[in-house]
């Protein structure tokens, strides 16, 4: 009956369309690690004669066998290749931009954006909200999603949110839920990962983890007129306090100047806790969240799991299926994007939806720091 009030849990939410950033410059294991050899030399050489007397360790070279070996990862995409592989600064050159101009992230965002937004046959006027969802935001304010919004000329409200790898899922659940209450009918969300602004190159340990990108997703109140509509089932998050996964730097840091440029105010990790600690977990929410309802894990036909760590999506598919799962089941993007954080299982979603027929169910899966896990049920339409 027109105009009869809708309640919030009969209001069905839609995954219209996403989009997909990646930036054009491609570094490979051997390069990364022919960059990093060379630090090592430099630094070992200047500091010879503190190493022989024992007051600091030589630095050891890193290994492309290695990478692969522990990680899948086999390259990464970066918005600037040169400054990462210089062994004198390791580290991207992103230069200043006036007020005038848009912001990097901005830039990156507005690709993945209008390309989500093409898909989902929608206006950026019809949006209701847009949200940033990213690990790190390029300034403190204004808000990134408000540039992007303005960019783009939607109305309604923007904002940005960060709960590092987990901030896509946790974002739809946002845009869930706004759709569910009422108060929007179109969201945008993008995550513009710059990852490569917070990866310490000179830390053998994880020099090679992170690469940029940047994804965007259309949530609708209604099916869009492509033919890979998806509704969102169920969305499920979770977050438990960790150490293990940390980067102090903030704000607050010039308050301290002793600890400027420290590497604790860059991605810093207990990597194999992480792993050992984040894949039960991931395991037990995703199982809980099917069991509740009433979903057996036959009832999946995709897992698009967060892309940090082959080995890691290996353990927890296995967990979830009780098996061994295919490529098919498990897609890996990782090996030619590495961890593009928030993106990664979104990229997954991007490049591998296509195959699937109406009523068919997938799980679209993050995790990372925090700790944080956001799992969402999606079924084609
Ligand atoms: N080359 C050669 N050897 C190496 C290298 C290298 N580069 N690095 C380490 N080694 C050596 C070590 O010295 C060690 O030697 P030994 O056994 O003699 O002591 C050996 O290799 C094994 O080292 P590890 O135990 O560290 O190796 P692992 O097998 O555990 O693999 C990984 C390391 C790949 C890091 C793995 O532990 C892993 O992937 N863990 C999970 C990490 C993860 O998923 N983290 C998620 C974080 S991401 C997130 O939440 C978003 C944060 C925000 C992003 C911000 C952008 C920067």
């Amino acid at each position: 009956m027109p105009g009869s009030p809708v309640s919030a849990d009969s209001r069905e939410v839609f995954l219209t369309a996403t989009g997909l950033y990646t930036p054009p410059n491609s570094i490979s294991n051997e390069e990364l690690v022919e960059s990093y050899n060379q630090y090592v030399d430099l630094h070992n050489a200047e500091h010879a004669d503190a190493i022989v007397a024992g007051e600091i360790p030589a630095l050891s070279h890193s290994s492309a066998e290695f990478i692969e070996k522990a990680s899948g990862i086999r390259s990464r995409y970066v918005v600037d290749k040169d400054g990462v592989l210089d062994p004198h600064r390791m580290t991207p050159h992103i230069s200043e931009r006036s007020n005038e101009e848009p912001s990097v992230m901005c830039e990156m965002a507005l690709v993945a954006a209008r390309q989500a937004l093409d898909t989902a046959g929608l206006e950026a006027s019809e949006l209701d909200a847009v949200i940033c969802a990213a690990s790190n935001m390029q300034r403190a304010y204004p808000a990134m999603a408000v540039e992007i919004q303005s960019a783009l000329g939607s109305g309604g409200y923007a904002f940005d949110m960060n709960v590092a790898c987990s901030s896509a899922t946790f974002g739809l659940q946002q845009a869930r839920d706004a759709i569910r209450s009422g108060s929007a009918k179109n969201v945008l969300i993008v995550n513009p990962e710059i990852c490569t602004g917070h990866l310490n190159f000179r830390d053998r340990d994880s020099h090679f983890i992170f690469g940029d990108v940047c994804t965007a997703m259309v949530i609708s109140d209604r099916p869009g007129p492509s033919q890979s509509n998806f509704k969102v089932l169920d969305s499920r998050l979770q977050t438990m306090f960790s150490n293990n996964i940390r980067n102090n730097f903030g704000f607050l840091n010039r308050g301290a100047e002793e600890g400027i440029g420290d590497v604790d105010k860059l991605f810093v990790q207990e990597g194999r806790k992480v792993f050992k600690e984040v894949c039960p977990a991931v395991a037990t929410q995703i199982s809980e969240q099917l069991a509740a309802m009433d979903m057996l894990p036959a009832d999946l036909k995709r897992l698009w799991l967060h892309q940090a760590n082959l080995n890691m999506n290996v353990l927890i598919a296995k967990r979830v299926l009780g098996r061994d799962a295919s490529i098919d089941e498990a897609p890996v993007i990782l090996d030619e994007y590495a961890n593009t954080s928030s993106a990664g299982s979104v990229i997954a979603f991007h490049k591998y939806h296509d195959d699937f027929a109406v009523g068919e169910r997938g799980v679209l899966c993050s995790f990372g720091a925090g700790y944080s896990i956001g799992s969402v049920v999606l079924e084609r339409c």
